[in-house]
């Protein structure tokens, strides 16, 4: 049995390959954009640009996995405001690529699509937890991006038997994250100050929304848990259903890190729109795969923490 996942030069892949290997005990092809070079443990490397419509459909006649985990994508909100057009190429003509060479292939796979739980956009607060019926009202491109993606595998699903999943994932943090996301800078912020790199002042965006952050460990548990027993055609949130202000969640890097320093607002990293409340509803999930997260925040602000301290 082989499993592959698509995109696992970032951030996910690695632990992605890790459960994929302890989980289902099977081989793991792992692409990466052409240039980059991961340590991805125990998976063979092949470079592949999604958007190259040829090298994916010869990858796949080639390899016929049984799973394939989609993960490529123009991840970060801050640049698709700023690459919009790059981000619609990546995240919406990238994933159907993927979906056709498998339809016209005829390929018996089951179809991870990870998409976001920006696609909910803003949500009235009474419908907070959202659930998976709730309407999409995605506030930016890359949340217009993966909604666009949901859709399409929801009629790939549909029209052709295909046997395709899709994930709204909540704000996932931990080990390895790139600085680009609010924790994963929060925590290299705190540990610059530890190392006297930098002044004890911690510059933030908006403080004031709450999101729902689960450990990437928990979610690539969740991605396993619903390539194996999933419905095809449906959505499932993957997330902690216990949203938390941005503000606290920095009180607790503080208090966690030891460091004393002030907080000032950096207009550069304030986001033209953002949502108030962000919270998923994992009802569906747990129900239907069992999974429910179990790793406490704090157990990841500290480890997280320590990737930091390690790398800088
Ligand atoms: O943008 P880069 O250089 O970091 O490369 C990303 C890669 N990627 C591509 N892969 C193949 N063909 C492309 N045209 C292409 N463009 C970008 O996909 C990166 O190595 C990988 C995605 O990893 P991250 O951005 O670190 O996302 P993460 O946190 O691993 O999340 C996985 C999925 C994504 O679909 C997110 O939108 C979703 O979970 O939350």
């Amino acid at each position: 049995m082989r499993a592959l996942i698509i995109g696992a030069a970032g951030f996910v892949g690695p632990y992605l390959a890790k459960e994929i290997q302890d989980t289902l005990k099977c081989s793991v092809l792992a692409t990466v954009l052409p240039g980059e070079k991961p340590e991805i443990e125990g998976a063979e490397i092949r470079p592949l640009d999604i958007l190259d419509e040829q090298a994916l459909y010869r990858l796949l006649y080639e390899e016929r996995p049984e799973y394939i985990f989609h993960l490529a994508a123009q991840s970060s909100v801050a640049l698709s405001w700023k690459k919009p057009g790059l981000t619609m190429d990546i995240n919406v003509k990238g994933a159907l690529n993927l979906m056709d060479a498998v339809r016209s292939l005829g390929l018996k796979t089951t179809l991870l699509m990870v998409g976001s739980g920006e696609e909910y956009g803003r949500i009235d607060p009474e419908h907070v937890p959202i659930k998976e019926t709730e309407l999409l009202k995605p506030g930016n491109i890359y949340a217009a991006s993966k909604m666009c993606q949901g859709m399409m595998g929801a009629v790939y699903a549909g029209s052709y038997g295909m046997r395709v999943i899709m994930t709204r994932s909540f704000n996932h943090f931990g080990p390895g994250q790139s600085d680009t996301f609010v924790l994963s800078d929060f925590c290299k912020q705190a540990v610059m100050m530890e190392k006297g790199q930098s002044p004890c002042v911690f510059r933030t965006g908006n403080l004031g929304s709450k999101r729902d952050f689960t450990d990437v460990r928990d979610v690539v548990r969740a991605y396993l848990r619903l390539a194996m027993f999933g419905r095809a055609g449906e959505t499932y949130n993957v997330g902690s259903q216990n949203a938390r202000k941005i503000s606290d969640l920095l009180n607790m890097i503080i208090e966690i890190s030891g460091v004393d320093a002030v907080v000032e607002t950096d207009p550069a990293r304030v986001r033209p729109i953002d949502v108030p409340v962000i919270e998923a509803d994992i009802t569906k999930i747990r129900t239907e795969t069992g999974w429910q997260p179990v790793i406490p925040t704090e157990q990841t602000i500290s480890d997280t923490l320590d990737w930091w301290r390690e790398k800088l």
